[in-house]
C-alpha cells in the first residue's frame, strides 16, 4: 500500500504574532510524536527568484509592486514540485507564510484588489490547515518595535490585517483563527491540536488546489 500523505499547514498573522517561534514548535513536536514534518518559509529567500524579492524587502532594490508580486508568487511555484514530492512521502510541511500573504500584502498597497492579487497563486497546493495568528495591534505594539524590512510599519499592517479578514470569509479554506496573545506554549497547543486533526484528515483526502 502506497504511505500516506502528509498534510500541507501554513501559518499566516501580521507581524509579531509569532508565526516563526510556532512553525518550528511544532515541526518540533510532530517529528517527537514519530510524525515526519519539515519546515518551510515564503518567500524562500535562497532561490534566484527569493534573492530578488529579498533586496526588496531590505531596500536594497526597487521594484514595481505589480512585477514584486508575480515574483512572490512565482517564489511559491518553483517550490510545487519539492512539495508535492514531500507530502506523497507522507511528510507534514509547516509553511511560514503562503499565498495569502501574498494577497493581504500587496492589495493592501493602493490601486490593487484582492481579486487580481490572488489570480497568480490559483492552482497551488491547497493547504488541509491555515491557522491565522490574530494578534491586536496594541498587542503587537508591545511586543517591540518593528523591524527596518519593508512593509513593517504599523499603518500598513492594520491594512494588512483587514485584507486577510476578507481571505478569511472564504469558505474553501479551512481557517483557524488561534488567539496569539496568550503565553508559546498556550498557543502551541492549540496550534498542535489543530494540526494533528488535519494530518489525520488528510491522509485519506486528495490534495487540492487553491482557490480553484
Ligand atoms: P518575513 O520573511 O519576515 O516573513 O517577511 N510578503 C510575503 C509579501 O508581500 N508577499 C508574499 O507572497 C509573502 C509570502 C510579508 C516577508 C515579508 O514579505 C511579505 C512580509
Amino acid at each position: 500500500m502506497a504511505c500516506k500523505r502528509g498534510a500541507l499547514i501554513v501559518l499566516e498573522g501580521v507581524d509579531k504574532a509569532g508565526k516563526t517561534t510556532q512553525c518550528k514548535k511544532l515541526v518540533q513536536a510532530l517529528q517527537q510524536c514519530g510524525r515526519p514534518a519539515e519546515m518551510m518559509r515564503f518567500p524562500d529567500r535562497s532561490t534566484t527568484i527569493g534573492q530578488l524579492i529579498s533586496a526588496y524587502l531590505e531596500k536594497k532594490s526597487e521594484l514595481e509592486d505589480h512585477t514584486v508580486h508575480l515574483l512572490f508568487s512565482a517564489n511559491r511555484w518553483e517550490m510545487v514540485p519539492s512539495m508535492k514530492k514531500k507530502l506523497e512521502q507522507g511528510i507534514t510541511l509547516v509553511v511560514d507564510r503562503y499565498a495569502f500573504s501574498g494577497a493581504a500584502f500587496t492589495s493592501a498597497k493602493p490601486g490593487f484588489c484582492l481579486d487580481w492579487c490572488m489570480k497568480p497563486d490559483v492552482g497551488l497546493p491547497k493547504p488541509d490547515l491555515v491557522m491565522f495568528l490574530q494578534l491586536s495591534p496594541s498587542e503587537a505594539a508591545l511586543r517591540g518595535q518593528f523591524g527596518e524590512e519593508r512593509y513593517e510599519t504599523s499603518v500598513f499592517q492594520r491594512a494588512v490585517q483587514q485584507k486577510f479578514e476578507q481571505l478569511m470569509k472564504d469558505p474553501s479554506v479551512n481557517w483557524q483563527v488561534i488567539d496569539a496573545s496568550q503565553n508559546i506554549e498556550g498557543v502551541h497547543n492549540n496550534i498542535m491540536d489543530h494540526s494533528l486533526n488535519a494530518i489525520n484528515t488528510a491522509q485519506n483526502q486528495l490534495l487540492g488546489e487553491l482557490w480553484k
